[in-house]
């Protein structure tokens, strides 16, 4: 089975506006809303590609309810933990999407700190989950955790049930994950220079940075490049996945809808070059679609066809 976590979903307003200025009142031209959480937006897009996952995490008060009825609404199958605590609600995200543009910005709320006894549940949940062979896709903010080693502590209790994990944090939380024994993680440029201490600005920078995480023996590194594609490293080998260009609607969600891709690959027994043609493809038309998660399946079909792959020699 493939289960998603997300330890800090969301409500995501997404507002529409021709261009924003600061300082002035913006009007709107429409907005709308769906659910954010890197995790719940995997098990979204995994549905879409006819792949069964199971969303778990943790959700509060009434935006927590909100948050399971969307995800209901997509028919992915939940087993969020949720608390009716005192003051404590799942937070709303915010994305300013200018038309003009189609520039995203995105603003995320931090979320209530969790107490440790939801996550000690949380835990217990998976440990009696996971089975050898299992999937765990451990994915996004997890600052509304003071233990900056939740993603670590995650990554080894499912390594050491015979689960591969797929993981996509930031900061400190992906840090201190790296020796815990990940299968993936998917860090974006801004994540990577992070780890590398360093800026890093082109191809040959970015796979020596790759490089030097050889000592951590991840099987798949996928960094994610906006605009500009992916650098996949696979095993020994490295691939450059160029950006399909397509009429962008919204940017946001094609890094999840990128790994998702993967997993999907994974699942269905592709080989390496398909799987990241997938990916390539899932987050394409994603960029396509005006909400942060959501495409149209037909259009990955026609991607497929299009995709330029480059073998890094
Ligand atoms: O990738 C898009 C998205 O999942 C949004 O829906 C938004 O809510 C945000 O990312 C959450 O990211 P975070 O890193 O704060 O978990």
């Amino acid at each position: 089975m493939i289960y998603t976590v997300t330890l800090n979903p969301a409500v995501d307003r997404i507002l529409f506006l021709k261009e924003f200025h600061r300082s002035r009142t913006n009007r709107l031209t429409r907005s709308l809303e769906t659910i954010g959480g890197k995790g719940t937006h995997v098990s979204i897009n995994l549905k879409l590609q006819g792949v069964t996952s199971i969303a778990l995490g943790i959700t509060l008060g009434e935006n927590g309810k909100k948050i399971a009825g969307l995800l209901q609404g997509w028919g992915v199958e939940a087993r969020f933990l949720h608390y009716d605590l005192p003051g404590m609600e799942s937070r709303t995200n915010f994305q300013i999407v200018e038309e003009s543009s189609h520039i995203s910005t995105m603003m995320t709320g931090r979320g209530p700190l969790l107490p440790a006894d939801i996550t000690d549940a949380l835990f217990k949940q998976l440990r009696g989950l996971i089975r050898a062979g299992d999937m765990l896709v451990l994915t996004g903010d997890a600052s509304n955790v003071e233990d900056t080693a939740i993603y670590s502590r995650l990554t080894r209790a499912a390594v050491e049930l015979g689960g591969r994990v797929f993981l996509d944090a930031s900061g400190q939380y992906l840090r201190e994950a790296l020796k815990s024994g990940p299968y993936l993680i998917k860090p974006n440029l801004e994540e990577l220079c992070h780890l590398a201490g360093r800026d890093l600005g082109t191809e040959g920078e970015i796979i020596a940075a790759l490089r030097e995480l050889d000592s951590y023996n991840i099987p798949m590194i996928a960094m994610t490049w906006g605009g500009n594609g992916a650098i996949v490293k696979h095993d020994r080998d490295f691939f450059r996945v160029h950006p399909i260009e397509v009429e962008t609607v919204n940017e946001g969600g094609c890094g999840d809808a990128f790994l998702s891709a993967i997993i999907a690959g994974i699942e269905k027994k592709m080989d390496i070059e398909q799987m990241l043609k997938l990916a390539a493809s899932v987050a394409a038309a994603t960029a396509e679609s005006e909400a942060t998660v959501g495409f149209d399946p037909a259009r990955v079909g026609q991607f497929m066809q299009r995709v330029v792959l480059d073998r890094i020699l």
